[in-house]
């Protein structure tokens, strides 16, 4: 069983976001501002869209804190949707009066059928019986990772007590890998309703040797990354350390030779290829990965697709959408990776406070 592990729930323009964390020891610092400063980073970025005008993402802490620390207890967070006050009715969670001619219109006009090419919309639909796909598309939306960059903040704050921090930056975009071209290609993607994709690299620094573990293919901690990461809506390929650029190194470019430092007793590498993990474990380098995310499948340009209710070819629907996301995927992957690495690092020094945890990590 996971030891830091968490649920979300909440619809792109329900009430709320929600997530449940269980798991989190004792005594640790749980700093509301600094959650509430990494819900905004994950809102900014060049090319989002008009929801982000709407919303100002903040979290307010239900259970589990108090006085600015953890209890053990489980903790209970939520974000508010500020766009909720404009689908009161077509998201009522009371059954609506459909023999009203408003409330019909207020419905009708936000249901959708034209399913797009890329998202959840029609394998979900048919998954889960729905001729309404309004009823797919508002869980399936990016609006969910507000819950989780709220977790991974409450990750972060853990891992800040043992020194581990970690950051993230944008690497490609399209087909450019420099901050004028990265803009000039969203403004013509954005001129011309089309959306682009891009990747990042997560980079955390200061792990201790020995998270994750070689001795079953679970508890590997690339590939609890890698899933992790493979987890945000729009990622297709996760790297670790040199990536797919390994296919093309010999065993002699490819590995990281190793030296010992006598004054500090430690070893140490002058590459890191491997990204920092040996063996499904930290080797004590910074991790290093590399996420790709595709392009944003809704579109002002919309592609072909199908109603599923005439089954006639139709452009697929357009509600509002981001250009490009990929600076905010960043940040989500921060998260995603926090949260794996809070997980490895209780799973290993595991305690009820962080008194007994850093009892375990000193020894
Ligand atoms: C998002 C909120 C969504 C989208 C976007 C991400 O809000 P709305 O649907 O009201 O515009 O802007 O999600 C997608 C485009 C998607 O396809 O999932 C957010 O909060 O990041």
């Amino acid at each position: 069983m996971n030891k830091f592990r968490f649920l979300t729930s909440g619809e792109s323009h329900g009430i709320c976001l929600n997530a449940i964390i269980e798991g989190l020891p004792s005594n640790i610092t749980i700093d509301k501002a600094f959650i509430d400063s990494e819900l905004a980073r994950r809102q900014q970025g060049y090319g989002r869209g008009g929801r982000m005008q709407i919303e100002t993402d903040k979290v307010k802490i239900l259970s589990g804190v108090r006085f600015g620390k953890t209890t053990g207890a489980p903790v209970c967070l939520e974000i508010e949707n500020k766009d909720w006050q404009n689908w009161t009715v077509p998201m009522s969670v009371e059954p609506v009066n459909m023999s009203d001619p408003d409330i019909a219109e207020a419905v009708g006009s936000k249901k959708i059928t034209r399913v797009r090419p890329g998202h959840a919309d029609l394998s979900g639909a048919i998954k889960y019986n729905q001729d309404d796909v309004r009823n797919i598309l508002e869980r399936s939306s990016a609006r969910e990772t507000a819950s989780r960059v709220a977790v991974g903040a409450v990750a972060k704050c853990l891992l800040k007590e043992f020194g581990i921090t970690g950051s993230s930056k944008v690497l490609q975009i399209g087909s450019a890998f420099d901050e004028e071209s990265m803009k000039k290609e969203i403004d013509t993607a954005k001129e011309k309703g089309d959306t682009l994709g891009g990747s990042f690299e997560v980079r955390f620094i200061n792990l201790p040797v020995g998270l994750g573990s070689f001795v079953n293919w679970d508890r590997r901690l690339d590939g609890r990354l890698a899933q992790a990461l493979m987890s945000i809506p729009a990622v297709k390929a996760v790297e670790v350390g040199a990536g797919v650029q390994a296919a093309s190194l010999s065993g002699s470019n490819m590995h990281d030779e190793i030296f010992y430092n006598r004054e500090t007793q430690s070893y140490y590498r002058k590459t890191n290829n491997a990204g920092g993990i040996e063996g499904g474990m930290t080797n004590g380098e910074d991790v290093v990965l590399k996420v790709t995310m595709k392009a944003i499948p809704t579109m002002k340009q919309p592609l072909m697709s199908v109603d599923i209710k005439t089954k006639k070819p139709f452009q697929a629907h357009f509600e509002r959408s981001d250009t490009c996301a990929v600076e905010a995927c960043a940040v989500v992957g921060e998260a995603m990776a926090a949260i794996i690495l809070a997980d490895a690092l209780l799973e290993k020094f595991g305690g009820d406070s962080l008194e007994e945890i850093k009892k375990n990590y000193n020894g």
